[in-house]
């Protein structure tokens, strides 16, 4: 969570990227974007969540912005979230 914060804080990315394969890694990820929250950073960039166990339960449960099945919906959705899709 502090290595997320950190390269956060160094690169100032517009989306966040979150992997997990394990149904273990829902709270992880939740209290990852919990943090993002206390920190004050969470409105500076979008989040985006996937990996095989991911679907929009899981989504809600970790308040992500999104999730993607494959690389291609990631793709796609950061084309959206940057502006770049027709
Ligand atoms: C390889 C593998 C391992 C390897 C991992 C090697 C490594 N260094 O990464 C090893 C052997 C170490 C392993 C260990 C374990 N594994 Co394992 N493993 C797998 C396996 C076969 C493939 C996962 C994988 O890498 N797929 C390749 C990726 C590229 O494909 P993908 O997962 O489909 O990802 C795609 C999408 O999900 C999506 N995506 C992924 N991430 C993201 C992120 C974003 C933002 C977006 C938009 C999309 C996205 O895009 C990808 C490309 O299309 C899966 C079964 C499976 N077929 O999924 C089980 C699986 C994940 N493992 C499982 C388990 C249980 C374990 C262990 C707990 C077993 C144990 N008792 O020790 C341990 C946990 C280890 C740990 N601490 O994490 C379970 C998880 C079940 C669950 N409910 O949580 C699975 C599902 C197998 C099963 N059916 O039981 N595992």
């Amino acid at each position: 969570m502090k290595t997320f914060i950190e390269e956060i804080n160094a690169y100032e990315p517009d989306v966040v990227a979150l992997s997990g394969f394990l149904t273990l890694a829902f709270d992880s990820m939740k209290e990852t974007i919990e943090a993002f929250d206390k920190e004050g950073m969470r409105s500076k960039f979008k989040i985006m969540i996937g990996g095989g166990q991911i679907d929009e339960a899981v989504r809600t449960y970790t308040s992500a912005d999104a999730f993607g099945i494959n690389a291609v919906e990631a793709v796609n959705l950061c084309k959206i979230w940057l502006g770049v899709k027709s």
